[in-house]
């Protein structure tokens, strides 16, 4: 009976099949266990030989089950621990990190190129008054250009409130706040009924440069926007000003930049560019020698300072610089695209 109990508690390979083991050879119903309550029946002189040496087997199941238990104990234990282990240095799925837009990138670089030149920044609200949008610059309420500029008005009719459609509102603030001479520039979004197209969208951002300055001429504008656009877009970049007309700058000129996707030519392969519609330029902005009325609206001596004023996309600048041909690719969001960009621009 001992060698079969030792044979069992031996094959035992877990701790349930020597559980099993011990009910069949320590358990009530187990040989040594039936020869135990035989010893009852015996003669009296064999009773003390059998006791003795049924005591002894019992003991040595006993013994065998306990260091078997131990084994099996640690063989778990060992397990355990390389089953359950923890390993500090598995990758695991994080949260995935963002990116910073171009379009703050852009932002933050056309304002370093112009506070290194020691020209300050100056904001305004993006709900703004219609006559600063407006009347202030020029724009009287029937005005054919206050139709070009498709406003977003501010609920209810007759608040006297838009999102301001560009950001040359500022620049009035700037001048009802402070005394010449002014060298500002204005960052910020603005909103136009616009539809979402290659090149257009509704929100989008501008940056208004204004000087207000003794003996300030067209050259002064002609050669901060040269200084600005070859160090934001390199020196090979080439620009154009086209007489143009807005109420509040005279004279006036756009700033155009040559198409960087059909370079100039106005076709791909034979077909119409579309990033430039054809013409082979890109309109990046506005700009003129601020009109008297604008000054004197905002309180300028006009018999003293003269001054001059731009206002550019930033979009548009960005689609230049980075050969983004697809405005979507801007507004959509999509963290890849932003990745492309870095930290810094
Ligand atoms: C203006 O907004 C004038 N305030 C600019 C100005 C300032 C002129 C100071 C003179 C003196 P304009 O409507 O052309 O001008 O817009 C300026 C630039 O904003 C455009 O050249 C273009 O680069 C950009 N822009 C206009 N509409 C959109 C649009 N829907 N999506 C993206 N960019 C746009």
């Amino acid at each position: 009976a001992v060698a079969q109990a030792r044979a069992a508690i031996t094959a035992a390979t877990t701790l349930e099949e020597l559980k099993a083991a011990r009910l069949a050879h320590q358990g009530e119903k187990s040989p040594l266990a039936l020869a135990n309550r035989e010893i009852g029946a015996l003669p009296p002189s064999a009773k003390a030989e059998a006791g003795k040496r049924i005591g002894q087997a019992r003991g040595q199941v006993s013994q065998a089950l306990a260091a078997r238990q131990s084994e099996l104990e640690a063989d778990r234990d060992r397990r355990i621990l390389v089953e359950e282990t923890v390993d500090l240095t598995v990758r695991v799925p994080r949260r995935p990190l963002g990116a910073r837009h171009p379009i703050s990138l852009v932002s933050e670089r056309v304002e370093d190129i112009f506070v290194s030149m020691g020209w300050e920044i100056a904001e305004g609200p993006e709900v703004e008054s219609e006559w600063l949008t407006f009347d202030a610059l020029n724009i009287p309420a029937d005005h054919p250009a206050r139709q070009e500029q498709d406003t977003f008005f501010v609920e209810p009719a007759g608040s006297g409130l838009v999102l301001r459609t560009h950001t040359s509102p500022v620049q009035v603030r700037t001048m009802l706040d402070r005394e010449p001479p002014i060298y500002v520039l204005c960052p910020g979004k603005v909103f136009r009924t616009d539809d979402l197209d290659a090149t257009h969208t509704p929100v989008f951002h501008q940056f208004e440069g204004l000087v207000v300055d003794e003996g300030i001429t067209m050259a002064h504008l002609k050669g901060t926007l040269d200084a600005f656009v070859q160090r934001l877009f390199g020196e090979g970049i080439v620009t154009r000003l086209r007489p143009n007309y807005f109420p509040f700058t005279e004279p006036s000129a756009e700033i155009d930049c040559r198409c960087w996707v059909c370079g100039g030519s106005g076709t791909i392969d034979g077909d119409k560019c579309r990033t430039c519609g054809g013409t082979g330029w890109i309109e990046l902005g506005g700009s003129g020698m601020v009109n008297q009325r604008v000054l004197r609206a905002a309180g300028v001596d006009t018999d003293r300072y003269t001054g001059f004023a731009f206002g550019l996309g930033i979009e548009r600048s960005l689609m230049l610089r980075h050969n983004v041909a697809d405005m979507h690719d801007i507004v959509e969001g999509d963290v890849r695209f932003s990745q492309q960009f870095g930290m810094e621009i």
